[in-house]
C-alpha cells in the first residue's frame, strides 16, 4: 500500500485525478489535504467519498504542525502536490495568497517531505513558467523559466525549490509542466467553462484583447494519467512537459462552442486585454512520449463535445457554485462525522 498524500485534490484537476485513481489503483491510499478555497468544491468528490483508501482532511499547505502531524499519523511516503492558487486573473489582483499557497506552502510540504524521508515528491506545475512564445516554436524541458504573471512566478518559484532540494539533499522530487486543461469540474471562471455557461444563460462573453492569444488545451484525464505514469516511472530530479499538441486561438474556441450550443455569436464581446496577457503556449511533449509511453488518449473534437454535454447534464453542480451552496457541503458531510 501507498500512503500518498495528495494536495488540493477538491479543485479540479486533482479532483479528476482522485475519481480516476481510486478506481484503477487499489495498492494507493490517498489523504487528501485541501483548504477548501473558494475553488475547492467536496462535491467533484461524491463518487469518491466513502471509499476505504480515501481520506479528506481540511487544511493549509502552509501550516507546517499540522503537514507534519498527517505524515506521522498516515506514515506518508509519497506527495503529490496540486494545491495551488490557479487563476491568472485573481493573480493579478492580489498576489499576496498566491505566494503565500504556491510558494510558502510548497516548502513546507518539501521540508516535512525532506525530514519524513518520502520516497516520491511530484510537483504539479505548469507551462506558464516558460512564459511566452511567438508564432515559432515550442516549450521545451530546456526552455528557461521566464514568467509574467504573479500566478506563473509562483509557480516558477516553486519548481526551482523543488529541483533545489533535489541537489541540495538529494530529494526524489519529480515536476510535471502541463498546457491548459478542460473537462468536468472546471471552476467557471476559467476560459472554456465560463464561456458555456455565459452562453447557456444568454450573457455577454468577455474576450480580452483581439482574441488570438494562443493556448494549447488538454483534456483533464490525459493530464492525469500522464501524472500517475510520472509518479510511477518519471525519473528523479526530471521535469516532464505534458501536452496534447493542441494550440487554438481563445476567439476560435468560443465560437465553437456557440456553435455546438447553437447561440448567436453576438454574445462575444471584446474587452480590455489582460495586463501582461501572454501571447501563446505550447508544448512539445516528445520527452515523456519517448521516455515513459505516454500520448494523449483524446482528441479535442471529441473531448470538448464530451466536456460541454456534461456541463449541460450537471446543471445542479455549477448552479450550486453560482448560489455559494456547494461551500455548504463540507459542514454537511463532515462536520456531523
Ligand atoms: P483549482 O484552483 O481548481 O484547485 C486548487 C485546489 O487547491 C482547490 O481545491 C483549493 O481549495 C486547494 N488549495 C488552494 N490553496 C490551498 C492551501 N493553501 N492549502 C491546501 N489546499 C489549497 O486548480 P486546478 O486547475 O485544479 O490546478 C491544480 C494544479 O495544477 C495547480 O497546481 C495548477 O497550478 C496546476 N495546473 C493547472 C492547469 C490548468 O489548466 N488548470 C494547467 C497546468 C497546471
Ligand atoms: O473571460 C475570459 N476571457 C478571455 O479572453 C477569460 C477567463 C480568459 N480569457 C483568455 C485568457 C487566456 O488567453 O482565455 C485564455 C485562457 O484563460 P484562462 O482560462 O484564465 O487560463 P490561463 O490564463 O491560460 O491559465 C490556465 O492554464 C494554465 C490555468 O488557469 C492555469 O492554472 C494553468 O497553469
Amino acid at each position: 500500500m501507498k500512503n500518498i498524500l495528495v494536495t488540493g485534490a477538491s479543485g479540479f484537476i486533482g479532483s479528476n485525478y482522485l475519481n480516476h485513481i481510486l478506481d484503477e489503483r487499489d495498492d494507493y491510499n490517498i489523504i487528501n489535504l485541501d483548504k477548501l478555497t473558494y475553488a475547492g468544491n467536496l462535491e467533484n468528490l461524491k463518487q469518491s467519498e466513502n471509499k476505504k483508501n480515501y481520506h479528506f482532511v481540511k487544511g493549509d499547505i502552509c501550516n507546517g504542525e499540522l503537514v507534519d502531524y498527517l505524515f506521522q499519523k498516515f506514515n506518508i511516503k509519497y506527495v503529490i502536490n496540486f494545491a495551488a492558487e490557479s487563476h491568472v486573473d485573481r493573480s493579478i489582483l492580489g498576489s499576496k495568497v498566491f505566494y503565500e499557497t504556491n510558494v510558502i506552502g510548497t516548502n513546507v510540504l518539501l521540508e516535512t517531505a525532506r525530514r519524513r524521508e518520502v520516497e516520491k515528491f511530484l510537483q504539479v506545475s505548469t507551462d506558464e513558467v516558460y512564459g511566452s512564445l511567438g508564432t515559432e516554436g515550442l516549450f521545451t524541458e530546456e526552455t528557461p523559466i521566464s514568467p509574467n504573471s504573479p500566478y506563473s512566478s509562483s509557480k516558477a518559484a516553486a519548481d526551482m525549490m523543488v529541483q533545489a532540494f533535489h541537489h541540495t539533499y538529494g530529494m526524489p522530487v519529480v515536476t510535471t509542466r502541463c498546457s491548459n486543461n478542460y473537462g468536468p469540474f472546471q471552476f467557471p471562471e476559467k476560459l472554456i467553462p465560463l464561456v458555456i455557461l455565459n452562453s447557456l444563460s444568454g450573457k455577454k462573453l468577455p474576450v480580452y484583447g483581439d482574441g488570438m492569444n494562443v493556448r494549447d488545451w488538454i483534456y483533464v484525464i490525459d493530464h492525469n494519467k500522464a501524472i500517475d505514469l510520472v509518479f510511477e516511472k518519471g525519473r528523479v530530479g526530471e521535469v516532464y512537459n505534458i501536452g496534447a499538441s493542441n494550440e487554438m486561438p481563445n476567439i476560435q474556441i468560443i465560437k465553437l462552442i456557440l456553435q455546438y450550443l447553437k447561440k448567436s455569436e453576438d454574445l462575444i464581446e471584446y474587452v480590455k486585454d489582460r495586463p501582461g496577457h501572454d501571447r501563446r503556449y505550447a508544448i512539445d511533449s516528445s520527452k515523456i512520449q519517448n521516455e515513459l509511453g505516454w500520448k494523449p488518449e483524446f482528441s479535442f473534437e471529441q473531448a470538448i463535445e464530451h466536456t460541454i454535454e456534461w456541463y449541460l447534464e450537471n446543471k445542479q453542480w455549477w448552479q450550486r457554485i453560482i448560489s455559494g451552496d456547494y461551500l455548504k457541503y463540507y459542514n454537511l458531510q463532515y462536520n456531523k462525522r
